[in-house]
C-alpha cells in the first residue's frame, strides 16, 4: 500500500515538474534492435557453471542491455514481456531492468549503466554488498520498468506484468523531456538516478538496514532526518506545511514517499549531484546540506558497511 503512494506522488510530480519547465520539442522515435546477450544475474566472480542462473558469465558486463527473450527468468516472466513487447533487458546484478520495445536502447543503456554504477561503484564487476544485490533480485517484491505509452501501460501492459512481477517502480517515457536525442540528456540521467535510488532505499536498504534506512515508519535515521527538516528546510510540493501550502495535487505524506524522496535529494546532493528537482527549501549546494545535517545522519551515510553513494556517478559502467 505504501509502495502505490510512492508511485502516486511520482506519478504526478514528475510530469507537472516537466511541463512546467519544458520548452523544447519532443518528438519521439523509434530505435534500433536490441542486442542479445543473456543476463547476468547475481554477484560475484570466479565459476562458470552454465546452469546455475546466480553465476554470471564473466565475459558480460553487468551493465549489458540484451533481449528480454535470453533473460534467465521464468517463462511465465518472459511471457508477461512478450505479450507487453518489453523486449529490452538489462539485469545487472540480477536485478530486473526491462523496458518497451520503443524505448531507445541508448536510454534503457544508460539506466543499466547507472543501476550497475550504484550497485558497484568500484567497478571491479562485483556488487559491493552482496546481500542488498540478492535483496533488490527478488523481482517478485520489485523491479524496474521503462515504459512508453501511459495509457497503454496502466491499461494494459502493467495489469498483465503485474500478474507475475512484484512492484513496479518506472523510469517512464512521459517523465523524460526528451526520448529524441540520440543519448539521455541532464534531466532525462536525473530522473533516472532518482527512480533507482527510490528503487534501492525502498526495497533495498529500508530492508536490510530498518533501524538506520527504514522508510515503513518515522523511527528510522533517514525518517528521524526527513521529519527534522520537514517545514523547514524540506518540503515536498504535494505536502501542507504552516503557512506554505502544497503546490501540487496529490499527497506524499506516507513516510515511504516523504522519506524516500527527501533522502534521494540528500544522497545525490551530497555526493556532489545535481538532484532532478528539489523540495521546497531545500539547499541548492553540498556544503549548505551539509551543514543542516545531523552527525547521526552523517555517520550513518559516511559508514562504509552501508555503501551510500559518496562521489558522483561517472555514469560511464563499461557495457
Ligand atoms: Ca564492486
Amino acid at each position: 500500500m505504501h509502495q502505490r503512494i510512492l508511485q502516486t506522488m511520482t506519478s504526478l510530480f514528475w510530469p507537472l515538474a516537466i511541463s512546467t519547465a519544458m520548452s523544447l520539442g519532443c518528438a519521439s522515435t523509434k530505435d534500433d534492435a536490441p542486442q542479445t546477450t543473456p543476463s547476468d544475474p547475481n554477484d560475484s566472480s570466479s565459476s562458470s557453471d552454465a546452469s546455475d542462473p546466480r553465476v554470471p558469465d564473466a565475459t558480460r558486463s553487468p551493465a549489458s542491455v540484451f533481449a528480454c527473450e535470453d533473460a534467465e527468468l521464468p517463462s511465465e516472466v518472459l511471457a508477461a514481456f512478450a505479450a507487453s513487447e518489453f523486449t529490452r533487458c538489462a539485469m545487472p546484478f540480477g536485478i530486473v531492468l526491462a523496458a518497451d520495445d520503443r524505448m531507445p536502447e541508448t536510454y534503457v543503456q544508460k539506466a543499466a549503466q547507472i543501476l550497475a554504477e550504484l550497485m558497484d561503484v568500484d567497478m571491479d564487476g562485483r556488487a559491493d554488498h552482496p546481500e542488498l544485490a540478492a535483496q533488490l533480485s527478488q523481482w517478485s517484491v520489485a523491479w524496474l520498468a521503462m515504459p512508453w505509452d501511459p495509457e497503454r501501460w496502466e491499461n494494459e501492459q502493467l495489469p498483465a506484468l503485474q500478474r507475475v512481477l512484484g512492484y513496479d517502480i518506472v523510469i517512464p517515457r512521459w517523465w523524460m523531456e526528451s526520448s529524441s536525442l540520440p543519448d539521455p540528456g541532464i534531466q532525462e540521467r536525473a530522473m533516472m538516478v532518482e527512480e533507482i535510488v527510490h528503487f534501492m532505499t525502498q526495497f533495498g536498504w529500508s530492508e536490510l538496514f530498518p533501524a538506520q534506512f527504514g522508510v515503513t515508519g518515522w523511527s528510522s535515521v533517514i525518517a528521524r532526518e526527513t521529519q527534522a527538516a520537514s517545514c523547514d528546510w524540506w518540503q515536498h510540493p504535494e505536502n501542507d506545511c504552516p503557512g506554505s501550502p502544497a503546490e501540487y495535487p496529490g499527497d506524499c505524506s506516507d513516510p515511504s514517499c516523504d522519506i524516500v524522496e527527501f533522502y534521494q535529494q540528500v544522497l545525490v546532493l551530497r555526493a556532489g549531484m545535481t538532484p532532478g528537482w528539489f523540495g521546497i527549501g531545500f539547499p541548492r549546494d553540498k556544503e549548505t546540506l551539509e551543514a543542516k545535517l545531523s552527525q547521526e545522519l552523517r555517520d550513518v551515510m559516511d559508514d562504509p558497511q552501508y555503501h551510500q553513494l559518496r562521489q558522483p556517478l561517472g555514469m560511464d559502467y563499461p557495457f
